[in-house]
């Protein structure tokens, strides 16, 4: 978890590779979709444009049909998923039904001007020329009204890391991978 631009993606990606589970994207799952013009991705676009959330029932149905394929049944690192009380609730219910549950909730933490320079750049960079500062800066505040309130729930459960997403990629990775070991070590196996 964390706001637009806290480098998510990135880390997901390592996350997943060194515990060799998939890294399941919302914002990928909705980016590939938009790029072949399906009918889910071609209304996704219109909300990532404006810089709102893509709707729950649209996001809760995508996680649900994904983590039901084979390459999850041994584990998954979920990224930008659940970003709404709604898809907490729904994210639950489906890990009851699979008879899974959460390991942890790692939440990389950055602040507002670094966020959106960084999104600035990426979209200087890979052209997403939707990305601009007014836009960037909206998504920053969908984060404060929707997703910061399920900090709490997932600090309520116990399962909460919070890791300072500043610094360059592999700093950030070791702080995550650091965290993951503690609380696995703590935990009675
Ligand atoms: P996401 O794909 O999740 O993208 P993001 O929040 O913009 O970025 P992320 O935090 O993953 O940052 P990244 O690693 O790319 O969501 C896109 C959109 O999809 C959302 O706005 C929403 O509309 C929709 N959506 C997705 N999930 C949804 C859900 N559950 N419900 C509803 N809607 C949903 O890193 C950003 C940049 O920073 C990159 O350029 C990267 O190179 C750079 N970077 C990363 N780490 C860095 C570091 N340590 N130092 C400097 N730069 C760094």
């Amino acid at each position: 978890m964390g706001p637009p631009g806290a480098g998510k993606g990135t880390q997901a990606k390592l996350i997943a590779g060194r515990l060799g589970v998939p890294a399941i994207s919302t914002g990928d799952i909705f980016r590939a979709n938009a790029r072949d013009e399906t009918p889910l991705g071609v209304d996704a676009k219109r909300f990532i444009d404006a810089g709102d959330y893509v709707p729950d029932e649209v996001t809760n149905a995508m996680v649900r049909d994904r983590i039901a394929e084979d390459d999850a049944d041994g584990g998954f690192l979920l990224d930008g998923y659940p970003r709404t009380v709604s898809q907490v609730q729904e994210l639950d219910k489906m890990l009851e039904e699979r008879g899974y549950s959460l390991d942890a909730a790692v939440l990389l933490t950055v602040s507002a001007e670094e966020l959106v320079q960084r999104l600035l750049n990426r979209a200087h960079a890979e052209g997403r020329v939707d990305d601009t500062e007014e836009v960037l800066w909206h998504r920053q505040d969908v984060f404060r009204e929707q997703t910061e309130p399920l900090l709490s729930v997932y600090e309520d459960r116990g399962l909460l890391l919070r890791v300072d997403g500043i610094g360059s990629v592999e700093d950030v990775s070791s702080r995550v991978f650091a965290e993951l070991d503690r609380v696995q070590g703590e935990r009675p196996s």
